[in-house]
């Protein structure tokens, strides 16, 4: 991207839009320039956007010093929730639609009410607590998108259980281990779930799951979605229908405290096993329901439309609880993009009218390759802000976006964050901030972005490094799962007393965002973040690999690809049947997004004298940038690396 041609290319804040917005530009200045000068005071106001059983009288306790990392907010107040969501609706919205969910097929839609809602999520609490679910207890919920997510997820905050989401597309092998890792009792699933006509086999993976961590769940809960066959195991099996039906649809919402845990989402780094990203009840929430509200302009009435899946953090903050929290009407897709073709994201707009509109870059690159016709098909009259998250978005795509879906009239709100930061922490503040394709441009209220070097001296001005945030947020997660040492050491070591984001990026200069993408081991395939270390362990983990090493490479429209070396055993033979074994052993052992794009057999890898592998070398390959590929004198064996370059896949 050019970066001065970047820059000047400003979409002006739209005149119609300044009017209504939750904020223009002097607010905006006003707002973000007395929520970093006086957090105290910013968030005891803002705190009050949630309804509290006990007020909070202290605001912010937070400290990002090493070895004492400690986030509190709003600690001595008590709330819930699912009260939150739901029940202060009711006196206004209980007829009002809470959740529209439209299926995989199009001919399957249907309405949910805040009043069904709260009969549905009432419910299942029951059917949790009858099951011995205890506040504190984790449950974890592997479901397509249907209803029953939601009402599961609202259950557990309702009681005060801690629900652990496990993305549908997870293999038997992730979810054991997520299972194992939160020691859930209960697990909830589905008989199948349906994507673009095709069934996923979800009981049949849990049982799988359940196989390999032998007496951790004592109860699965399953849902009905397609009828198909599955096993059954008595005793521990039984289906969310029939509990349902028997349990009471009275059930008071527990009191917890701002600081209790709301939920854990494993989510990847750049080693280890994925972590457990603990977020809290009260700081979250105002969190979530502020920066949705500011940041999508959300008004009374609009149809909110995120296409994320509830197993990942969007799926969370914002198409559940950020929205409900508002009082919302929100739509939960069920489908994929280009099924029954590649119209339906538009049309499925037309149908619900939709007002709002958050996707992710991967979605609008692939789309963007059917051409215009099958948007031009549709209307979009309804549209008036088009989202986007979860990785850079090239101006490309961005220009595409806005001129062919938004037909020029939508504003586009770039946002960045993370799984860490609960919300989003920057992006444009449409009717208040002006454009620029593919930056996430300023930080929403209360965050502090810095772009530091690599020694962590803070850059002024327009600069490019890494990006940290200073000071903590109410959104922020509190820990990792279990292991509040890895927390400290994953994001608060590398640039002590501030947290790292792991991404790059520069800053321009009207002091904008641009992120540019990970500076550590992780990579992002179609929006979903994955650690290289993982992709590699479950390669060695195959009988004939000895050695991999996994990069990411630039895909035109998964954004990154998945390029894998690998060594064999000394017995085994490179072979076109190998590749596509090992293919589907990555995608069995982790889950079809891990699948590796391209393997490279390597004799050998590229490694230091003192034995690490040069990845900054990988990565130039895999990119076929091999007249690039930097400092080479400390490689051990520099003919390794010929070789390699000899029989690289060339992506261009
Ligand atoms: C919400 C979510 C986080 C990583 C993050 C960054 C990338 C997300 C982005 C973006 C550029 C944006 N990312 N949004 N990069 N512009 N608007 O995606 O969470 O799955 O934890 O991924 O995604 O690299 O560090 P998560």
């Amino acid at each position: 991207m050019g970066t001065e041609k970047s820059d000047t290319l400003i979409h002006d804040v739209p005149a119609g839009w300044a009017r209504r917005a939750h904020a223009d530009a002097a607010k905006y200045s006003s707002m973000y320039a007395s929520s970093v000068s006086t957090p105290d005071a910013f968030w005891a106001e803002h705190g009050k956007r949630i309804d509290w059983i006990k007020p909070f009288t202290k605001v912010k306790n937070t400290s990002f010093a090493p070895g004492k990392v400690s986030i509190k907010w709003f600690e001595d107040g008590t709330t819930n929730v699912a009260m939150n969501c739901i029940d202060r609706h009711l006196a206004r919205r209980a007829g009002q639609v809470a959740i529209i969910w439209e299926g995989d097929d199009p001919a399957e839609s249907r309405h949910i009410t805040y009043a069904e809602l709260h009969d549905q999520v009432c419910r299942f609490a029951n059917v949790l607590k009858s099951h011995g679910v205890k506040k504190g207890d984790t449950v974890t919920i592997y479901l397509p998108m249907i209803p029953e997510a939601a009402y599961a997820m609202l259950a557990c905050a309702r009681i005060g259980a801690v629900h652990s989401i496990v993305f549908g597309g997870f293999s038997p092998d992730a979810l054991a281990g997520r299972i194992e890792g939160c020691q859930s009792k209960v697990l909830v699933t589905a008989d199948e779930g349906l994507r673009g006509g095709r069934k996923v086999p979800l009981k049949v993976n849990a049982d799988d799951a359940l196989k390999k961590v032998a007496g951790i769940v004592k109860t699965m809960i399953v849902v009905k979605r397609t009828g198909g066959g599955i096993d059954w195991v008595d005793g521990r099996d039984v289906w969310y229908a029939d509990e349902v039906a028997k349990a009471s649809a009275d059930c008071a919402p527990v009191e917890m405290n701002a600081e209790d845990p709301l939920f854990l989402l494993y989510t990847s780094g750049s080693t280890g096993a994925p972590k457990g990203v603990v977020h809290s009840t009260g700081g979250y929430l105002v969190f979530a329901s502020m920066t949705h509200q500011y940041v999508f302009d959300y008004h009374d009435g609009d149809i909110y439309w995120c296409t994320a899946d509830v197993g990942w953090v969007t799926g969370h903050s914002y198409i559940v609880y950020g929205p409900l929290a508002n009082g919302a009407t929100t739509l939960m897709f069920e489908g994929i993009p280009n099924y029954p073709s590649t119209s339906r994201f538009w049309q499925v707009v037309d149908k619900h009218k939709v007002n709002i509109f958050y996707t992710a870059p991967t979605a609008i690159r692939s789309l963007m390759g059917a051409g215009e016709e099958p948007v031009k098909q549709t209307s979009r009259a309804s549209l008036r802000l088009l989202g986007s998250v979860g990785e850079p978005i090239n101006p490309e795509a961005w220009d595409w976006y806005h001129r062919v879906v938004g037909d020029g009239r939508c504003p586009i709100v770039d946002t960045w964050w993370q799984t860490e930061t609960g919300g989003i922490l920057i992006s444009p503040l449409p009717g208040a901030t002006a454009l620029k394709p593919g930056s996430a441009t300023l930080p929403f209220f209360g965050v502090m972005p810095e772009v530091v070097d690599a020694s962590g001296a803070v850059l002024t001005g327009a600069c490019e490094g890494n990006l940290v945030i200073a000071d903590s947020w109410p959104g922020q997660m509190r820990t990792v799962y279990g292991d509040h040492e890895r927390f400290m050491q994953t994001y608060f070591a590398t640039y002590p007393g501030k947290y790292f984001t792991g991404d790059g990026c520069r800053r321009d200069a009207d002091g904008y965002y641009w992120i540019t993408g990970r500076v550590d081991d992780v990579i992002n395939v179609s929006g979903h973040r994955m650690g290289t270390a993982e992709v590699e362990s479950a390669l060695v983990a195959h009988q004939k690999v000895s050695e991999a090493a996994v990069v990411g490479f630039p895909h035109d429209i998964k954004g990154q690809g998945i390029y894998a070396y690998v060594t064999l055993m000394s017995d085994a033979e490179p072979s076109g049947e190998l590749r596509k074994e090992l293919v589907a052993w990555v995608r069995k052992e982790i889950g079809p997004i891990a699948a590796p794009d391209v393997i490279q057999f390597a004799p050998g890898l590229p490694k230091t004298r003192s034995g690490k592998i040069m990845r900054r070398i990988l990565r130039k390959i895999a990119e076929d940038e091999v007249g690039a590929l930097g400092d080479t004198s400390t490689l051990a064996d520099p003919a390794v690396v010929d070789d390699l370059i000899k029989n690289r896949h060339s992506q261009k």
